[in-house]
C-alpha cells in the first residue's frame, strides 16, 4: 500500500449550500471532484492529522465508493481513526450522535437528504463539527476557499477497505472501527421517551404506518417501532434502504409521500402515520384525515414535550427558522421561555443549543429536533408524537384541535417553484429587493403592508452576521409572506414562497383558501409569472 499525492486543479462551483455540497451524482463521479472537496474539508478544518472522524451516509448510489475514498484520504492525511457505519450507512441524526458520544473531532456525512438518489440523481457531502452539528458558515467558507486554490490531494492506494464487517481494522497507520449504525441511536431514544407507555398504547390497538421511503430510517424504525415497541410487522413500509430509493423521491411531504397520504385520508386509516427522508433527519406527521404542518408539529411538541421523560424538567427555550410559522412563538410566550428566530439551515441552531439557550428547534421544511443531537431528527419527532399521544390519550386530530383552540391557528403553506432558470430567478429576487423600501404602507385589497425587508441574522452567541436570508413582507395584523431561493437544489433555482396568517376563531379552513389573498398579493409584488413564466407551484406543502 502506498500514499500518493495526486496533482489536481480547482473545480468551479464547490460552494456548500444550505447543508453541504449537493450536486448531480455524475458530477461527484467526475475526475477529482469528490477528492478535491474532501481534501478541502480536511485543509479547511486545519488538517486531520491525529484526529478521529465519523463517516457515514444514507446509502444512496455512490455512498459506498465515496466512503472508501474518504477513508483512504483520511489515512493518507494522517487521521488517527475513522469510525464508520457498517456498509457506510448512518442516518444523519445517528451520525451526529456518534460524533458527540464518541467524542470525535467531527464527521463527514454523505447525503443529498430529501433529493432523489441514483446515478442520474443527486449526491451530497457535508462536514459536521465536534458538537455533532453542521459546520457553520465560517468553516464552510474556509472549505470553499481551499477548493479555489487546491493543487494536490493525498490518498492511500492498495489494500481493500472492508466496510461490511463490524469491528476494528487498520489502513496504514489509521485505525478503522466499523459500528452498527442503529444500536447507539436506539439506546439514546430509550433515554428520552416513555417506551413502556408507547408500547402499552400500541398493544391496546393503536395502528401505525411509518413510511421510510426506501431510505435510511427503515432499519431504525423497524428496530424501534416494530421490535421494541411491538407494532405489527409491516407497520414500517418501504423499510429497506435502496441506492435509488426504489425510484421514490424521499421527501416526506404530502406531494412525495402520497402513498402514505392516500392511506391516511382513506376510510380505514391507521391512528398514526409518519414518513422520513433520505438521510432520516426530516419527518412528516399525519393523523386520520389530519395532516400536521411542520410548523404546527413544532408548536405541539413545544407545548407537550414535558410528557417525555427526557424533557420532564421543561424546555430551556425554543428556536425556529425565520420562514417557519409563529405558532411556536405563542407557545413559548405561554411557557415563559425564549423563542429565537434564525435563518433557514439547521447549522444556525447549533450555537443556541451549545450555549444552553434552547432545547427544541424546528423548521417548516419538515425538520424538528432537540439538543439530544445537533441535527434535526425524523425518528425522534415520531417518537415524541407517539409519547404525546400515549400520555395525553388523545388522537392526532384531537391534539391539533385542542392546540388551536388554546393558541389559535397559524394557517401556513409553502409553494415551491422548481428548476427556474437561474438568471431569471436571480433577476426576480433582485427586482423584489429593489422594491422593498417603497412597500410599507401600500394596501392590496384588505391587506396593508406594515414592514418589508431582507432578513439579516445576528447570532447572539458568536456575534456573526448572515445577511440576505430571505425577503419578508409583513401585513398589518401579522399575516406575512417570505420569499427566498433554496440552497439545496441541484437544477436551476427553486423559489420558495411561504405564506402565513393567524386566525384565533376559525380553525378548520383549507389553508390554501385561508391564505389565498396573501398568496395573490405576493405574486403581484414578486411578478412571478413575468419573471419566471410560472403560473403554479410544483410542490405545495
Ligand atoms: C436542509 C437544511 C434545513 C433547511 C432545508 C431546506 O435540510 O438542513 O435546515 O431548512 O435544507 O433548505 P432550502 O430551503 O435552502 O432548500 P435537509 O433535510 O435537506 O438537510
Amino acid at each position: 500500500m502506498t500514499m500518493t499525492t495526486i496533482q489536481t486543479a480547482p473545480i468551479d462551483g464547490q460552494k456548500p449550500g444550505t447543508s453541504g455540497l449537493r450536486k448531480k451524482t455524475r458530477v461527484f463521479m467526475g475526475q477529482h471532484y469528490l477528492e478535491n472537496f474532501v481534501q478541502a474539508i480536511f485543509d479547511g478544518i486545519g488538517g486531520v492529522a491525529g484526529k478521529t472522524l465519523i463517516v457515514g451516509g444514507d446509502g444512496r448510489f455512490y455512498n459506498d465508493t465515496a466512503t472508501e475514498t474518504i477513508l483512504r484520504m483520511a489515512a493518507a492525511n494522517g487521521a488517527a481513526k475513522v469510525i464508520a457505519g457498517q456498509n457506510g450507512l448512518l442516518s444523519t441524526p445517528a451520525a451526529s450522535h456518534l460524533i458527540r458520544s464518541m467524542k470525535t473531532d467531527g464527521g463527514i456525512i454523505l447525503s443529498a437528504s430529501h433529493n432523489p438518489g441514483g446515478i442520474d440523481e443527486d449526491f451530497g457531502i457535508k462536514f459536521n463539527m465536534p458538537n455533532g452539528g453542521p459546520a457553520p458558515e465560517s468553516v464552510t467558507n474556509a472549505i470553499f476557499d481551499v477548493t479555489k486554490t487546491i493543487e494536490t490531494y493525498q490518498i492511500y492506494n492498495g489494500d481493500t477497505v472492508d466496510l461490511s464487517t463490524l469491528g476494528h481494522s487498520a489502513l496504514g497507520e489509521m485505525q478503522i472501527e466499523i459500528v452498527d449504525p442503529v444500536s447507539a441511536y436506539v439506546d439514546l431514544m430509550q433515554t428520552l421517551f416513555d417506551f413502556p407507555a408507547i408500547k402499552a398504547m400500541i398493544a391496546s390497538g393503536t395502528k401505525i404506518r411509518f413510511d421510510a421511503m426506501n431510505a435510511i430510517t427503515g432499519p431504525y424504525a423497524s428496530a424501534i417501532i416494530e421490535d421494541l415497541l411491538g407494532a405489527t410487522k409491516g407497520s414500517v413500509v418501504h423499510g429497506t434502504p435502496l441506492p435509488d430509493f426504489g425510484g421514490m423521491h424521499p421527501d416526506p411531504n404530502p406531494t412525495w409521500a402520497h402513498e402514505l397520504m392516500d392511506e391516511m385520508m382513506g376510510s380505514d386509516a391507521p391512528a398514526f402515520g409518519c414518513a422520513s427522508d433520505g438521510d432520516g433527519d426530516r419527518n412528516m406527521i399525519v393523523g386520520p384525515n389530519c395532516y400536521v404542518s411542520p410548523s404546527d408539529s413544532l408548536a405541539v411538541i413545544a407545548a407537550n414535550a414535558t410528557v417525555a421523560p427526557g424533557y420532564a424538567g421543561g424546555l430551556k427555550g425554543v428556536a425556529r427558522s425565520m420562514p417557519t410559522s409563529a405558532a411556536v412563538d405563542r407557545v413559548a410566550d405561554a411557557l415563559g421561555i425564549e423563542c429565537y428566530e434564525t435563518p433557514t439551515g439547521w447549522k444556525f441552531f447549533g450555537n443556541l443549543m451549545d450555549d444552553g439557550r434552547v432545547s427544541l428547534c424546528g423548521e417548516e421544511s419538515f425538520g424538528t429536533g432537540s439538543d439530544h443531537v445537533r441535527e434535526k431528527d425524523g425518528v425522534w419527532a415520531v417518537l415524541m408524537w407517539l409519547n404525546i399521544m400515549a400520555s395525553t390519550k388523545k388522537s392526532v386530530p384531537q391534539i391539533m384541535q385542542d392546540h388551536w383552540e388554546k393558541f389559535g391557528r397559524n394557517y401556513y403553506s409553502r409553494h415551491d417553484f422548481e428548476a427556474i432558470e437561474t438568471d431569471k430567478a436571480d433577476a426576480m429576487i433582485t427586482a423584489l429587493r429593489g422594491k422593498l423600501a417603497g412597500l410599507s404602507g401600500q394596501t392590496f385589497g384588505t391587506l396593508t403592508i406594515e414592514t418589508a425587508d431582507d432578513y439579516s441574522y445576528l447570532d447572539p452567541v458568536d456575534g456573526s452576521t448572515s445577511a440576505h436570508q430571505g425577503v419578508r413582507v409583513v401585513f398589518k395584523g401579522g399575516a406575512r409572506f417570505v420569499v427566498r431561493l433554496s440552497g439545496t437544489g441541484t437544477s436551476g433555482a427553486t423559489m420558495r414562497l411561504y405564506a402565513e396568517k393567524l386566525d384565533m376563531t376559525n380553525f378548520n379552513q383549507d389553508p390554501q383558501v385561508a391564505l389565498a389573498d396573501v398568496l395573490s398579493v405576493a405574486h403581484e409584488i414578486i411578478q412571478t409569472e413575468a419573471f419566471s413564466g410560472r403560473t403554479a407551484p410544483d410542490v405545495v406543502t
